[in-house]
């Protein structure tokens, strides 16, 4: 095996005998093989639509979803995933059928083979296929920021909302990751312009989220438990979300959210829920303790999932792109929804969660809120009682390295605010930094995908401020990475003009030297140092 997708990749170069994630060589082939199915299909989808053709919905979502599973911490079902190429194979061939020019198609498109020939394949169409370190560097960054997309479009798709030419952008991207007459400096423009349909699928599923369930508003969330049993729910998915809340609705069960639904607080639909109680616990890396205290069932909507322990796995339900052997999966009937009734009588077998803190936390910073808060907030600036902002978006783990990201913010001096969306705020979002005139220090818009929200507030202060220029605000950008929709969302912000984004805790391993200078030298992309010198160039 062979994968560098994320920041935890072994020795900071790639995981090659088993996965820092637990993901298994068999695992990483699948895919690998999944990824190049898909690029196969794309290549065929892609030709269709040149044709003049029709590409369906469902073709669409499927390549959504595979990418989906192939994204850190979603997928550790080897099963599913051969499963999944073998759909995907089947898709291909009869969508191929309908093609007037089949010739000149790549192997993506045209190989097969039986369920026992998959793993072979697979050791042939991984990332080391790609000998130039360069033009490998950038097809995956380039592959990286659409599994973000893809998961963004998944959740924007299952509120029922749609863009047929996010879609096609992708799959004529996956279909150019094949192409090897595309060299560097046409791999670079197609970097940025992913970057820019990945403003596409953040504005997508913010109407889709704002328009189901209305705008985030400052909300407090209760970080302690009840004395009734209880589901957790973690990941990113409302829809599933809302399907589970109204299935427990008078069940004595109550809905505590986990990681990256946290955020599900803040939006109005879900308050008129009394039995939708609180967030438990903090960001995914803590899930194997937290898991086992809370004692009762757990939905993973989405990634990240930690392999379980033992201990409770079976009350560990997978659903949507994610899946472990051995854990419970809930499957989508044929018009969506979902039967949650499993976890329900596992719940009701169940103790309370048993406290693991009290209190609790403020959010709900959103574009519409901190729009409707402008004027106190560009008074702030004004008066100088506010010097700076800063976005401390992304993803948090379980690096020991990251520690500094909490260091740094308990460093900040007092007249700064940290904008936040993600699992990244994890770090800091409980500790006691005050607020300014009322203003929170910390202001948490939502999950990684609202860094929509933050890339719309910079741009309304710009308007509000006459400047020309995003960089010429008071906001400098600290952003922590861990997954592939920190990809997306950076790509989003350079396409969006942002420069002088610090990246860490480490730089991706699979930025080769050149692609990391051409970053550099064109948008200003720095590493983090020190909190001290941090604190020293971002602040001054
Ligand atoms: Fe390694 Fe990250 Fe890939 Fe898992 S997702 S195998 S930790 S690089
Ligand atoms: Fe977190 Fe996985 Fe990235 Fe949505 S839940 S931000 S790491």
């Amino acid at each position: 095996m062979f994968c560098f997708q994320c920041q935890e990749t072994a020795g900071g170069k790639g995981c090659t005998m088993m996965g820092v994630c637990g993901k298994k060589p068999e695992v990483a082939a699948m895919q690998d093989l999944l990824v190049y199915a898909t690029k196969g299909l794309s290549t065929v989808t892609t030709r269709l639509r040149a044709e003049g053709k029709d590409v369906a919905a469902e073709v669409n979502h499927l390549v959504t979803l595979n990418l989906f599973t192939t994204i850190t911490n979603a997928n550790f079902d080897e099963d599913v995933i051969a499963a999944r190429v073998g759909e995907t194979l089947a898709a291909r061939d009869n969508l191929a059928a309908k093609l007037a020019d089949k010739s000149g198609l790549p192997d993506a498109a045209t190989w097969t083979a039986a369920r026992d020939g998959f793993g072979a394949k697979a050791r042939t169409v991984g990332v080391l296929r790609t000998e130039n370190e360069d033009i490998r560097s950038l097809r995956e960054l380039i592959a990286y920021g659409l599994k973000g997309l893809a998961a963004y479009m998944k959740h924007a798709n299952a509120l029922g909302k749609e863009n047929a030419k996010i879609d096609a952008f992708a799959q004529e991207t996956l279909a150019k990751l094949l192409d090897d007459s595309l060299d560097a400096k046409a791999l670079t423009a197609l970097t940025l312009e992913t970057g820019k349909w990945g403003v596409e699928a953040m504005a997508l599923l913010d109407a889709a989220n704002t328009e189901a369930y209305g705008n985030p508003e400052i909300t407090k969330v209760e970080l302690g438990v009840r004395n009734q049993p209880g589901i957790l729910i973690s990941g990113h998915d409302l829809k599933d979300l809302e399907m589970l809340l109204e299935q427990t609705k008078g069940t004595g069960v109550d809905v505590y959210t986990h990681g990256e639904m946290l955020p599900a607080h803040y939006y109005p639909a879900f308050k008129k829920y009394p039995h939708f109680a609180g967030n438990y616990g903090n960001a995914w890396w803590k899930q194997k303790e937290e898991f086992e205290a809370f004692g009762g069932p757990i939905l993973m909507t989405t990634n990240c999932v930690v392999p379980p322990k033992d201990s409770y796995k079976a009350r560990l339900f997978t659903t949507g792109a994610t899946g472990v052997p051995g854990c419970p999966h809930i499957e989508a009937k044929a018009d969506g929804t979902k039967d949650f009734s499993a976890l329900i009588e596992c719940a009701k077998k169940c103790a309370p969660p048993k406290e693991l803190e009290t209190g609790e936390i403020v959010g709900g910073f959103a574009h519409a809120q901190v729009f409707a808060l402008a004027d106190k907030v560009i008074e702030a600036v004004k008066s100088g009682a506010i010097k700076k902002f800063v976005v401390m978006a992304g993803c948090d783990g379980r690096m020991k390295s990251r520690e500094y990201y909490a260091e740094f913010a308990k460093a900040l001096p007092k007249d700064t605010v940290i904008l936040t969306a993600g699992c990244a705020k994890y770090k800091y979002i409980k500790l006691p930094l005050g607020e300014i005139g009322g203003i929170p220090r910390v202001l948490d818009a939502g999950q990684c995908n609202d860094s929509y929200s933050l890339a719309l507030i910079a741009l309304k202060l710009k308007e509000a401020f006459g400047l020309a220029d995003v960089n010429e605000l008071p906001i400098v950008y600290n952003i922590a990475w861990y997954e592939q929709k920190a990809v997306i969302v950076l790509l989003a912000l350079l396409h969006l003009g942002v420069k002088h984004i610090h990246l860490g805790p480490t730089l991706p391993a699979f930025l080769s030297p050149n692609v990391a200078k051409v970053l550099v030298e064109n948008f200003g992309i720095g590493s983090v140092t020190t909190v001290e010198d941090d604190i020293k160039t971002m602040i001054g």
